[in-house]
C-alpha cells in the first residue's frame, strides 16, 4: 500500500493529559494502517513516494468512539414513548413486564439477517458523524442462544462495514420471563452456561452488567465479575443510573474499564473510583430521554482527574439517539462538559474505556490511522452546531471510508 500524505490540515491531535492537542496548518503520514509522522507543515519532508491530499485547512480529529451502545436490537418502543408521554414512568414500564422485556420478544423473533437489516440504518447513521469504533451490547436475548445471536450480528456488521467493533456481553441486563422471581439462577446460568460460551465462541471483548433495583443486585454483580475475571475478560457496569446501588465502587474493586451512568453517584465517592484506571462514561441521551433531573457529579470527576468519555447509548426505549454529534452538544448544554471535554470524551476517553487507548482515540505516531475529516475551522463546532453533520470524510485504518478526493498527485 503506498504512503498517504495528507497536508494543509488543522489537526486536534488529542494528544496530551488536556486540550485538543492542534497542531495548525499540518501535516500527517499515513503508512499501511498507522500514522508514520505528524507535525507542522514547515517541518514536513517531501515523501517522494506517497499519495499526497490536500485537505484545503479542514480539520482533523482522531476518528469518534461511541464507547457504549446497544445498537442491535429487534422492534422498537415507540408505544412505550407515548405511555411515558401519558405519564407512566420508565421504572413502571419495566415493573410491568415491558421495557428492555418487550425489546427481548423482539430480538428473539428476528433472525441474524433480519436484525442486521434493521441494525444498518441506525450504524450509517452514526458512521456518517465519523464514527471509527463502535461498543455494541447484547442484553435483548437473555439466552445463550439469543444473546450469542446478538454478538454475532455486532461481529458480522464489523466484517461487513469499515468500522471496528467491540463486543460486550450484556447477558445480566434484565431479567429474563423465564426466570421471574429467580434472578439467582438466572445469574447462575449467566455465569456457568451463557459467558462461557459466548465466550468461546470468541463473541466476548469485555462483560457488562445492570446493576439496579430493577434488575441485578451487588451480590450478583460479584458472581459476574468473578466469572468474567475468572475467564481473563474485563468488565465495565451499567451503574446508578436510577439509584445510588454502591455500584460503580463495586466495579472498580474489579478494575471495570469503566462505570457508565452514573447520574446518582456520590461525589465524595468519586475520590475511591478516581484511584483505579476506571473511565467515567456520561450518557446524557438517556438522560434526556428519561428526563432525568439528576446531574452525574462532573465537577468532581474534574476535581479528582477522572477520565469522562461521552457516548450515545443507542438503544430502543431510553435513549433511541444514534447521532455523536448530537451526543456532545447534549453532554455540554446538560452535563455542562466544555467542548473540549466532550471531543475527548468521544475519542482517547473513550478509547480508554474500551481498554484501546494504546491503539485509537488520538493521532499519534504508531496509532491507527482512523481519522475524521471535518468543514470546520475549530473543534468546538462540532459540540455547538446542533443538526448540522460537517463529516467530510472518514480513513479507517488507513483506508479511505468516504474519500476527500483531492489528490493533488
Ligand atoms: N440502562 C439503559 O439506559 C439501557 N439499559 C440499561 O441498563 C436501556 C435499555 C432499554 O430500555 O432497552
Ligand atoms: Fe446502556
Amino acid at each position: 500500500m503506498p504512503r498517504t500524505l495528507l497536508i494543509n490540515a488543522n489537526i486536534a491531535t488529542i494528544n496530551g493529559d488536556a486540550g485538543y492537542g492542534l497542531i495548525a496548518d499540518a501535516a500527517l503520514l499515513v503508512n499501511d494502517s498507522k500514522i508514520e509522522w505528524l507535525g507542522s507543515m514547515a517541518e514536513c519532508t517531501d515523501y517522494a513516494d506517497a499519495e499526497v491530499i490536500d485537505c484545503r485547512g479542514r480539520l482533523l480529529t482522531p476518528g469518534l468512539i461511541d464507547c457504549h451502545t446497544h445498537l442491535v436490537y429487534g422492534g422498537d418502543r415507540a408505544d412505550e414513548f407515548e405511555q411515558r408521554l401519558e405519564g407512566i414512568s420508565y421504572t413502571e414500564i419495566a415493573k410491568s413486564g415491558g421495557g428492555i422485556r418487550s425489546t427481548v420478544e423482539a430480538t428473539r423473533a428476528a433472525n441474524e439477517g433480519e436484525l442486521i437489516a434493521q441494525v444498518k440504518p441506525r450504524l450509517e447513521q452514526l458512521m456518517s458523524e465519523g464514527i471509527t469504533t463502535i461498543e455494541i451490547k447484547s442484553g435483548y436475548g437473555l439466552d445463550s442462544e439469543n444473546e450469542n445471536k446478538m454478538l454475532r450480528v455486532a461481529r458480522q456488521i464489523g466484517e461487513q462495514h469499515l468500522i471496528r467493533v467491540q463486543k460486550t456481553f450484556l447477558g445480566a441486563h434484565a431479567l429474563p420471563p423465564e426466570y421471574a422471581d429467580c434472578s439467582d439462577d438466572y445469574i447462575d446460568l449467566v455465569c456457568d452456561d451463557m459467558l462461557p460460551k459466548a465466550h468461546t465462541e470468541g463473541l466476548v471483548d469485555a462483560v457488562d452488567i445492570f446493576i439496579e433495583s430493577i434488575a441485578f443486585s451487588l451480590n450478583q454483580a460479584t458472581k459476574v465479575f468473578e466469572k468474567a475475571r475468572s475467564l481473563g475478560l474485563p468488565v465495565k457496569a451499567h451503574v446508578e443510573q436510577l439509584s445510588d446501588m454502591g455500584g460503580a465502587k463495586l466495579a472498580c474493586e474489579f478494575d471495570a474499564l469503566s462505570v457508565d451512568h452514573i447520574e446518582f453517584l456520590q461525589a465524595d465517592d468519586v475520590k475511591y473510583l478516581a484511584a483505579k484506571n476506571t473511565v467515567a462514561v456520561l450518557l446524557p441521551g438517556a438522560f434526556y430521554v428519561l428526563r432525568e433531573t439528576q446531574l452525574p457529579p462532573v465537577e468532581a470527576f474534574r476535581k479528582h482527574g477522572m477520565p469522562m468519555a461521552i457516548a450515545s447509548d443507542a438503544n430502543p426505549g431510553s435513549s433511541p439517539l444514534f447521532s455523536i454529534l448530537l451526543t456532545m452538544n447534549m453532554a455540554c448544554t446538560l452535563f455542562r462538559l466544555t467542548p473540549t471535554e466532550a471531543l475527548r470524551g468521544v475519542t482517547i476517553n473513550a478509547a480508554k474505556a474500551l481498554g484501546l487507548d494504546n491503539l485509537i482515540g488520538s493521532l499519534e505516531i504508531g496509532k491507527q490511522a482512523d481519522i475524521a475529516f471535518w468543514d470546520v475551522d475549530k473543534p468546538s463546532m462540532l459540540s455547538y452546531q446542533i443538526g448540522i453533520n460537517p463529516c467530510a470524510a472518514v480513513m479507517q485504518g488507513g483506508r479511505w471510508r468516504k474519500p476527500l478526493g483531492q489528490a493533488t498527485s
